[in-house]
């Protein structure tokens, strides 16, 4: 099984390019950020208490997140693997993680993290904020969410280097080029499926 984290802050291209390995590799894609969001347009109990902190740029606490993502690998079993998008973020949820997987025998292969600057992260979601209508799309809210972002993900990007799992990516090319890139550690692991 081939487990990839797609690592990076708000605006990097995670989603982006998320959508286009899952087609090439035929992966499960496990976004939080999209999971969470459907859970607050559904205005379940979970989102109504998620909308809270994303609202306001905080991460949405650790226990909420895991539970999600737990039963999301659950609903694929016979998975060729999994593509975690915006997941870990947190030190918590990357052990979380790794003892999720040890139970199903498999674990992290590859984490690709996206390095993009400071500057262009606010211009692209600015930009997206003009049409998504995101409420955690607007500058002020912007900011705060690549602070917890410095704060609180940045150092998870240590603990996939300690085991040797993690690989930088340019991501401020366009988003074909910053593609490629990303395939060529990925064919390192699996092939394009057919
Ligand atoms: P997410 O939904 O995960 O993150 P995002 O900000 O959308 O970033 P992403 O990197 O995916 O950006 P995208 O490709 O869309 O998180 C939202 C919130 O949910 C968090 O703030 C938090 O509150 C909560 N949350 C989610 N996961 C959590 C967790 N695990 N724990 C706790 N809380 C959690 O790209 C952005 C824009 O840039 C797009 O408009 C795109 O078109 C553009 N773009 C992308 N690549 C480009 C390129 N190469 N060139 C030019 N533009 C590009």
């Amino acid at each position: 099984m081939f487990n990839l984290v797609l690592f990076g802050p708000p605006g990097s291209g995670k989603g982006t390019q998320s959508a286009n390995i899952l087609q090439t590799y035929n992966l499960i894609h496990i976004s939080t950020g999209d999971l969470l969001r459907d859970e607050v347009a559904r205005q379940t109990p979970l989102g109504i208490e998620a909308r809270k902190f994303m609202d306001q740029g905080l991460l949405v606490p650790d226990e909420v997140v895991i539970g999600m993502i737990s039963s999301k690998i659950d609903e694929n079993p016979e998975a060729r693997g999994f593509i975690f998008d915006g997941f870990p973020r947190t030190r918590a949820q990357a052990e979380a993680l790794d003892k999720l997987l040890e139970f199903k025998n498999t674990s992290i292969t590859l984490v690709l993290s996206l390095e993009v600057t400071e500057e262009e992260l606010i211009k692209r979601l600015v930009g997206r904020g003009q049409t998504s209508g995101r409420s955690d799309d607007t500058e002020e809210v912007i900011v705060k969410r690549i602070k917890e972002y410095r704060s609180k993900t940045e150092p998870v990007a240590g603990y996939y280097k300690n085991h040797g799992k993690l690989e930088g990516i340019a991501g401020n090319h366009a988003i074909e080029e910053t593609f490629k890139m990303l395939c060529k550690h990925i064919n390192k692991y699996i092939l394009p499926a057919e």
